[in-house]
């Protein structure tokens, strides 16, 4: 008998063995995950499936739109929409929540997405993914509306993504841990790969995109231009650098062999607190990191712990191995 683990087994077993999840959410999650094999194929096409370049649109983030983001939006909305187990959802690409039609039932769940993060890198086939959040309807009677998803990332009852990369990849946490899914295009399915994701607690690289340098705060200045001095400055070795500017991917990276993610503030834009969203793309990311042994912060405090005021809010990101963390925020903590 094949030793494979599926992704529904890994659930049932979350389910029926360890209790950490229920049925309703079990049932959301393979959904969810079938949504992902679906944008992979649509991703895997390309030109071949006359799904790239622009849709000539914008986004409510004044972003423009690719066809493959409108594509993953409108599988992930017909796939989630009929099944009961959600009250609504909210997307990137949507600038209002969209609540389940009353032709079906509804159910106790909010599910928000980045349906296609990183879509500047899909005209130039470098990995692009999924982002999402599942978070549980307020018990209260009335109906469902944008304020019942300004919930603290904390709040969370799973949380993942799925890297379209060399490998179609799910990585999913239900709060017992870190799993990884790959999936087995002969199959079909997403099989267990890694449970129990560990990252390491420190780090020689880091992920920023250097081109803002001059844009960024004192603290991030700071702590790039220690890293840049190497083993002859004050952090006593040499780094290396990426950036794919798909978050999913340097994510990804950080999951499976450590770093640190930065997205801090500039000086571009000073109204924003950063560029990257907090509902759908930081709180998933940062509570995945932390069920790692990692840590996530704005810079001031632990990104699960920051009160949304508006669903596409925007926040500093600082993420990845725990020590590198919270050397860095500690530069923007003034000493007491
Ligand atoms: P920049 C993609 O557009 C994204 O939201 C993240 O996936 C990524 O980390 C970041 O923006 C890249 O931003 O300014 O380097 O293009």
């Amino acid at each position: 008998m094949s030793s494979k683990i599926s992704l529904s087994r890994y659930l049932v077993e979350q389910q029926r063995v360890a209790g950490h999840i229920p049925a309703e959410l079990r049932l959301l999650l393979e959904v969810v995950a079938r949504a992902c094999k679906s944008i992979s194929h649509a991703v895997n096409k390309g030109a071949l499936g006359g799904v790239l370049g622009s849709a000539e649109s914008e986004n409510v983030q004044g972003e423009v739109q690719k066809k493959l983001d409108i594509i993953a939006n409108e599988v992930l909305i017909e796939a989630n929409e009929w099944g009961g187990h959600l009250a609504a959802m909210a997307s990137e690409e949507m600038e209002a929540i969209y609540v389940v039609p009353n032709r079906y039932p509804k159910g106790e769940y909010l599910l928000m997405f980045d349906p296609l993060d990183g879509s500047s890198n899909i005209d130039v086939n470098v990995s692009i993914g999924t982002i999402f959040s599942v978070l549980r309807m307020p018990e209260d009677d009335r109906g469902v509306d944008e304020g019942d998803f300004l919930q603290p990332g904390r709040q969370q009852v799973a949380a993942g993504y799925c890297v379209y990369g060399p490998q179609t990849t799910l990585v999913l946490t239900v709060g017992d841990g870190v799993a990884m899914f790959t999936l087995d295009r002969e199959q079909g399915s997403f099989v267990l790969t890694q449970e129990n994701v560990r990252i390491p607690e420190d780090t020689r690289e880091f992920a920023i995109n250097m081109s803002n340098m001059r844009h960024w705060d004192e603290p991030v200045q700071r702590y790039i231009n220690e890293c840049l001095q190497g083993k002859d400055g004050p952090r006593g070795k040499d780094f290396n650098m990426r950036w794919i500017a798909s978050m999913v991917a340097d994510v990804h990276r950080i999951m499976t062999r450590g770093g640190v993610f930065m997205y801090p503030w500039d000086k571009r834009e000073p109204n924003k607190p950063g560029k990257l969203r907090l509902m759908y793309e930081a709180n998933p990311m940062a509570w995945l990191i932390e069920q790692a042994g990692g840590a996530a912060t704005n810079g001031h405090q632990r990104i699960l712990d920051i009160q949304p005021s508006a669903l596409h809010e925007r926040v500093s990101v600082i993420l990845g191995s725990k020590n590198e963390v919270e050397l860095a925020t500690s530069y923007h903590t003034p000493k007491v």
